[in-house]
C-alpha cells in the first residue's frame, strides 16, 4: 500500500514536470501613467547613437562579465533575466536638450558583478557595448546606487532603437552614460578609464548636477 502510494506520487511530480506549466510572459502595452505619474514614451526616447540602432541576434547573444574576477561568465539573454527583476521611473537627460522619464525594469548590475567575484583591485566597471562605445563608472557607484541594467521600458521589451536586449540606467548621470546595446561588462583597475564620449572632451564623471564638458 505505502509503495503504491509512493509510486502515484512519483508518477505525479514526473507527469507535471513533462507538461511543465511554465507561464511565459508576453508583453503588455506600453505605460504612460505609473503611480499617478504621468511617463514620457519609449518614442521619446531619441536615438542619437553613434552607429544607429543595432540589430541583435538574441540566439548568438552573450553578455560577458571579465577582466579583474576571481570567474569570469558568459550569460545568455535567458540567464540574465534569472536574476531579481526590479522596475524603477528614472528620466534620461541627453546634453543635447531633450529628456525622457520612463519607467524601466531591469536587474541590478551588482548581482552580475558579485557573481563573478570582482578582485580586490578592481574599482572600475566599463561597459562595452555592440557598436564600439564604452563608457564606465567607479565600482562604488554601481554598487551604491543599484544601478539597473533595463530589459523593459514602460512594460515593454527594449526596441533596437532603445537599446535591446540590455540599456544601462545610469541614473543621476547624463544619457551618455546611458550605454545600450551592452554586451561586456569588463572589471578594471584604471580609474582614469575614458569611454566614447568621454575621451571626446565630455565629463568622465557625467554628473548631472556637474557640465559635462570638462
Ligand atoms: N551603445 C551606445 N549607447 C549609447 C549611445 C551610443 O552611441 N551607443 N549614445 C548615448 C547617448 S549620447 C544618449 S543621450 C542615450 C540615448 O538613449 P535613448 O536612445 O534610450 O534615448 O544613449 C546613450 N547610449
Ligand atoms: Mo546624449
Amino acid at each position: 500500500m505505502k509503495t503504491l502510494f509512493f509510486l502515484v506520487i512519483f508518477a505525479s511530480i514526473i507527469i507535471c514536470g513533462c507538461i511543465g506549466n511554465e507561464v511565459i510572459e508576453l508583453d503588455g502595452v506600453e505605460i504612460r501613467e505609473y503611480e499617478g505619474e504621468d511617463l514620457s514614451s519609449i518614442n521619446d526616447l531619441r536615438d542619437v547613437s553613434i552607429s544607429g540602432p543595432q540589430e541583435i541576434e538574441i540566439n548568438d547573444y552573450f553578455l560577458e562579465v571579465f577582466g579583474l574576477v576571481e570567474t569570469p561568465k558568459k550569460y545568455t539573454y535567458e540567464e540574465v533575466l534569472e536574476n531579481q527583476k526590479y522596475s524603477k521611473v528614472v528620466e534620461l537627460q541627453c546634453v543635447m536638450g531633450w529628456d525622457a522619464k520612463v519607467l524601466w525594469e531591469g536587474i541590478l548590475v551588482k548581482d552580475l558583478l558579485y557573481d563573478a567575484i570582482p578582485s580586490s583591485e578592481a574599482n572600475t566597471v566599463i561597459f562595452h557595448a555592440s557598436d564600439g562605445y564604452t563608457t564606465s563608472f567607479p565600482l562604488d557607484y554601481i554598487t551604491e546606487n543599484d544601478i539597473l541594467m533595463a530589459y523593459k521600458v514602460n512594460n515593454v521589451t527594449l526596441t533596437d532603437s532603445a537599446g535591446f536586449p540590455f540599456t544601462l540606467v545610469a541614473e543621476q548621470k547624463w544619457g551618455y552614460k546611458w550605454i545600450k546595446w551592452i554586451t561586456k561588462i569588463e572589471l578594471s583597475d584604471n580609474s582614469e578609464y575614458e569611454g566614447y564620449w568621454e575621451s571626446r572632451g565630455y565629463s568622465n564623471s557625467g554628473d548631472l548636477e556637474d557640465s559635462y564638458y570638462d
